[in-house]
């Protein structure tokens, strides 16, 4: 086959695509056989006109819709002025991004990264050096707690405390310093601290693993023991953060604040790159000049992209809608019966069905209805579709779910 050249022939029919992709792409994904060619809003749309629901949002990343009008202005206005300077210079946007976002949490300072993965090596950066500064923890011996099933990127360093062979397989030697523990269980997390802790590392919903939800009490407990030990809280709010789970952060269901939020996916809603490791200045005080940064972090487009996709997260009262939403939408999905549904679990539009069975196969057949979604861990459907879907929409996503469930 030969190569075809940037742009893509309007000849170039999906078949051809995916085979084109097959050929030259690395194969690290399994995709549905669907060729997006727009989208707009909850809606996909191929280039032969087929429609398709999005119950994936691209990971949680869209929560604002596709291609939101506002933000899609902000990006055109912005790349016509200036889009990267690095931060060998200073641009007008990343003042009024950190403002912003840290106003948005409460908290004091914000460090731009693009990546989620990028974030949370940042943050355990930042939890060692303060391990070692504030709390004289012997050069190279600090810890940091996470969790089993946990799900924080892709890079040599998080694959390190990842618990699932299929991320780590072949990808070693790994960075010592980490110590997994049972997701949910507070008092495994009081067994674990050591004089050497600096650090728990948690996602308050595990997303990958299933969309499982701690038990009640759970965060507020985990925050008390970090205080109480003079550790800091991390909470990775990339997939649940930003209005998923009906809060605009999923520590908010037990009104706790962590010592660190780390942000990614929505905070640009699905434009451009975008993440923050958001916390106070005495914690990302311990980053001075030259020790750590990146060239594409705290780039104006950037900035400006997410800043307004804050804004468009706030006025469009999206935490809300998904508290709504959810609510409705996860008493229904409880309302399916089928042989292979073992659970459904969820908060907010964050939805989970649990099968006894794998999970592809339903959803290639939802595909085939027009609704997409994405299986994890093989058998869990994942449903998180944007936060600015309308309730008929989800009706008929319904629809198509007990057509799929019906025995
Ligand atoms: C893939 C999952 C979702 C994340 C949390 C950090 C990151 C992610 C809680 C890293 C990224 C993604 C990445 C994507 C699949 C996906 C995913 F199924 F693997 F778990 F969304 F549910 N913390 N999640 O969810 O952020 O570096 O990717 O920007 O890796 O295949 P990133």
């Amino acid at each position: 086959m030969t190569p075809v050249s940037g742009t893509v022939e309007s000849s170039t029919d999906a078949a051809d695509l995916i085979a084109i992709e097959e050929q030259w792409g690395a194969h690290n994904y399994h995709p549905l056989d669907v060729v997006i060619s727009r989208a707009e809003g909850p809606w996909v749309y191929t280039a032969d006109g087929h429609r398709y629901l999005d119950c994936l949002a691209s990971y949680s990343a869209v929560n604002q819709g596709h291609c939101h009008p506002r933000i899609l202005a902000t990006l055109v206005e912005q790349a016509q002025r200036v889009t990267l300077t690095s931060r060998a210079f200073r641009n007008e946007q990343l003042p009024l991004f950190c403002r912003e976002l840290a106003t948005l949490c409460g908290m004091e300072t914000v460090l731009p990264m693009n990546t989620g993965a990028e974030a949370v090596e940042t943050a355990v950066k930042a939890a060692r050096r303060w391990g070692y500064r504030r709390k004289g923890i012997a050069e190279n011996q600090a810890e940091i707690i996470v969790c089993r099933n946990n799900f924080h990127g892709r890079t040599t360093t998080v694959i390190s405390f990842s618990s699932d062979e299929d991320y780590r397989k072949g990808f070693g030697p790994f960075t010592p310093g980490f110590k997994i523990i049972p997701f949910g269980d507070a008092e495994a997390l009081r067994a674990a601290i050591t004089p050497n802790t600096c650090a728990f590392l948690v996602e308050p919903i595990q997303c990958e693993a299933g969309i499982l939800i701690p038990p009640q009490g759970y965060l507020a407990e985990v925050a008390r023991l970090c205080r109480e030990n003079d550790i800091l809280f991390m909470a990775d709010e990339i997939q649940t953060g930003l209005g998923r789970t009906g809060k605009m952060f999923a520590c908010q269901h037990e009104q706790v604040q962590p010592d660190v939020y780390i942000l990614g996916k929505a905070l640009s809603g699905g434009f451009y790159p975008v993440s923050a490791v958001v916390s106070s200045r005495a914690i990302l005080g311990v980053f001075e000049p030259g020790s750590h940064g990146s060239t594409y972090g705290g780039n104006p487009l950037g900035c400006a992209v997410a800043r307004t996709a804050m804004q468009v997260i706030q006025d469009e009262m999206l935490p809300q809608r998904s508290a709504e939403l959810g609510e409705w939408f996860l008493g229904e999905l409880r309302k399916l019966h089928h042989p292979a549904i073992k659970q459904v679990r969820g908060r907010g539009l964050l939805a989970g069905i649990e099968l006894t069975q794998p999970a592809r196969s339903f959803c290639e057949a939802l595909k085939e209805r027009g609704v997409l979604c994405k299986e994890t861990h093989a058998t869990v459907i994942r449903l998180a579709p944007p936060l600015v879907i309308e309730r008929e929409d989800l009706v008929w996503a319904l629809e198509q779910l007990r057509a799929v469930f019906a025995v």
